[in-house]
């Protein structure tokens, strides 16, 4: 279980015979106060004139405390309003001194502080954790020259390729205007409308419908930097960057299904995982790596690095791991940190600048712009969270809302002489070792057009297609064809499809079929798709490494069960480093087969199986006959076997699997073959069973 702190000083309320109340805290620093610090004698009962008579306006204390209250939320993020963050660390492991000055990439050792927030993108903030979505993955790194926020997602590209374009999408992917639904979800007409009027979206939206968009883990995502940047050396020399995070523990996927129950059973999954993670000592790591290119190799690729909407596959330009981050910290208070972190693309250190990238190029000012809705002052720099606290900042930007810096002296501009009076003058630019930009060549008649090298907008969605495992891309046409059928426009349908036949025949005719309706004519390509060489590195299945690190485990035990079985699995699945709950009927716990009682960590109706990664049932032949009138019990077998999950068992178990239609394969085990029996289907998914549970597309 997650060990908390809990910072709340309680003050012992003792009422008295007459409902009066007495407070013991007396040392001022255990005693409430209003905001401006006066003592409170009574934080239960309003001012009234008479024991039941109408409460006094001129009770101060209540209003301050129900105006605060009121005013409570601030406007949540337009997008990735849902999310969670921790703190840790950034160490570099190799330095990049060749190609930039950012003393965060070249002082190897060094330890930088961070804070991650991750995140879904179209949900509000009390929207559940478990849609298909794309995954925020925002790293504000406190460095010695100034914060430096990447801001990326847990998908490489991303839907448009120009800025301007952004509201629309994420007007079309938010619930519904005139209904206001649905919450969190892809799978409706104005989503897919505009992507299938917007053919550049093709490429993320495979992504999207992979099952990358339904991650296990917040743990278990990779991270990407999307757009181009570039580095600058001391000499000035720039080189194109793209920026990787990597999971120690792999990339790894929930099942549709299962992530549909999860959000019913676990709203807050995702945010749960992490913080117990954190809490409990298992601190998730991500290796931080770089694709590096000259502007000549760029030049060479077959499509514009400046175009978000492609990859630069790692087979054609490796990712160099140069540095981990560690988050082994959780926020003190989700509202302080979490909430009010404001991440910039524009915060970044000097020896790291941006591309011109038109998606990039818009992100620079909408970021800053928000934050102004959101936290309300040009000083939200100054709440702690969002502080550099790598280094001091001082200029000569002053006032404004919430101002909380009392600057002195009178130096508010510059050029001054202040100092030749010997006042303070303040400070000053620093042309060496301050902010540079690339010196790259521009030049141009003014126009609103797309480049033409942006122009291919299927060739990669059929690289990411095309390399795929099998039950991948069995995973993304069942995907798609999910989402169109909750698409109740018949014309958008068709054109999905039809934009679908560029990408992959075989992927459009397998949706068409899943949705029972023929192919439409292939719509026309801007530029005909190329088959480029396919990338395994895209794949995630056969990828994570094998491991119960990371992973829980649910042992349902009923009464007369054997207590040595679940011993045995307890702690050899522990000494791996998985979670493992028990589960009973009722909380207090099981009486077990000699008579001694076990406790259990959840009850049944709370812990379905979908929380669990494999699961094991020991059970008596009584036990088990309780088990079987209970509809959660049969759940819990019949879900951990469609979600291709390892079930371990003993024989008195047998009448539950058989109800729940459990069929013998190599990851449901009789638990008298020891617990590594069971512990070896446990360290992943049971692929091979998929055809066997659904059909897939
Ligand atoms: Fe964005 C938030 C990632 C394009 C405008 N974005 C936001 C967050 C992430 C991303 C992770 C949440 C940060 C947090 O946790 O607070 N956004 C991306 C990526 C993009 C991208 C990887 C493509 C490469 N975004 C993008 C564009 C625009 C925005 C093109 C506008 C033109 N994004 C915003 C925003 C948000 C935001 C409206 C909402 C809250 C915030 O900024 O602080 O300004």
């Amino acid at each position: 279980m997650a060990k908390r702190d809990i910072n709340i000083k309680h003050s012992d309320d003792v009422r008295g015979a007459g409902g009066e109340l007495h407070q013991t805290a007396s040392a001022p620093e255990a005693r409430i106060t209003s905001n401006h610090g006066a003592p409170i004698s009574d934080n239960q009962n309003s001012l009234k004139a008479g024991a039941r008579g109408p409460t006094l306006l001129e009770d101060f204390v209540l209003r301050e405390k129900i105006q605060h209250f009121d005013h409570e939320r601030i406007p949540e993020r337009i997008v990735h309003a849902r999310g969670s963050a921790a703190h840790g660390f950034f160490e570099l492991t190799e330095s990049l001194a060749d190609v930039t000055t950012a003393k965060v990439l070249t002082e190897v050792g060094k330890k930088t502080e961070v804070f991650t927030r991750f995140s879904t993108v179209a949900g509000g903030a009390g929207s559940v954790d478990t849609p298909r979505d794309v995954r925020g993955f925002a790293v504000k790194f406190y460095t010695r020259e100034g914060n430096w926020d990447l801001v990326g997602n847990n998908i490489p590209v991303f839907f448009i390729q120009d800025a301007i374009k952004f509201p629309d999408l994420i007007h079309s992917v938010k619930m519904e205007a005139d209904s206001g639904y649905p919450q969190a979800a892809s799978a409706h007409d104005t989503f897919w409308d505009f992507i299938s009027l917007m053919p550049e979206s093709t490429h993320m939206v495979m992504w999207a419908m992979s099952d990358r968009g339904i991650p296990r883990s917040l743990r278990m995502i990779e991270g990407f930097g999307v757009n181009t940047f570039r580095l600058l050396n001391e000499e000035g020399v720039a080189t194109l960057v793209k920026f990787h995070w990597r999971p120690k523990l792999g990339a790894q996927s929930t099942c549709w299904d299962e992530a549909v129950k999860i959000a019913g059973a676990d709203p807050d999954y995702h945010r749960r995982d992490l913080y117990e993670a954190i809490a409990d000592g298992d601190f998730p790591e991500w290796e931080f790596g770089v694709q590096l290119f000259t502007q000549e190799e760029a030049d060479a690729l077959p499509f514009d690095i400046l175009d978000a909407t492609k990859i630069v596959p790692e087979e054609v330009a490796p990712v160099r791991v140069v540095g981990r981050m560690v988050l082994n910290r959780n926020p003190d208070n989700f509202f302080a940190e979490t909430e009010q972190v404001a991440f910039l693309p524009t915060n970044i250190p000097p020896g790291i600048d941006v591309s011109e990238d038109p998606l990039l190029q818009g992100r620079l000012f909408s970021y800053q712009d928000t934050q102004l809705s959101r936290l309300g002052t040009v000083n939200f720099h100054q709440i702690p969270i969002n502080q550099a606290k790598g280094c001091p900042f001082q200029n000569f930007q002053r006032d404004g809302q919430m101002q909380t810096a009392v600057p002195k002296g009178r130096a508010n501009y510059e050029p001054n002489s202040l100092s030749e009076a010997g006042e303070d003058g303040g400070p000053r630019a620093d042309p060496k070792g301050g902010f540079r930009t690339a010196a790259i060549p521009v030049e141009g008649t003014k126009v609103r057009i797309r480049s033409e090298t942006f122009a291919d907008h299927y060739s990669q969605a059929r690289l990411f297609f095309r390399s795929q495992t099998p039950p991948e891309q069995a995973h993304i046409a069942s995907a798609i064809v999910f989402e169109l059928s909750k698409v109740s426009l018949e014309h958008v349908r068709l054109r999905v499809l039809a934009n679908l036949r560029n990408v992959d025949e075989e992927l459009a005719s397998r949706v068409a079929a899943g949705l029972a309706i023929d192919l439409p004519e292939k719509a026309p390509a801007a530029v005909e798709p190329i088959d480029l060489d396919l990338s395994p590195a895209l794949r995630i299945v056969g990828k994570y490494p094998e491991t119960l690190e990371g992973r829980a485990i649910g042992l349902l035990v009923t009464d007369g069960a054997d207590g040595k079985i679940v011993e045995a699995l307890k702690s050899a699945a522990e000494a791996e480093g998985a979670k493992v709950k028990t589960v009973a009927l009722k909380v207090g716990g099981v009486t077990l087969k000699g008579g001694e009682k076990l406790k259990a960590d959840a009850q049944l109706q709370g812990a379905p199986s979908v929380i669990f990664d494999a699961v094991a049932i020991v059970a008596s032949e009584d036990g088990c006959a309780e088990l079987l009138k209970e509809g959660a019990a049969v759940d819990f077998a019949k879900d951990a076997f469609g979600h291709l999950k390892a079930i371990g068992h003993t024989k008195e178990a047998q009448p539950l699997l058989d109800k729940a239609g459990v069929e013998p394969d190599a990851g449901v085990v009789d638990l008298a073959g020891g617990a590594e029996a069971f512990l070896a289907p446990a360290r992943t998914r049971q692929w091979d069973r998929e055809p066997n549970v659904r059909i897939l597309a």
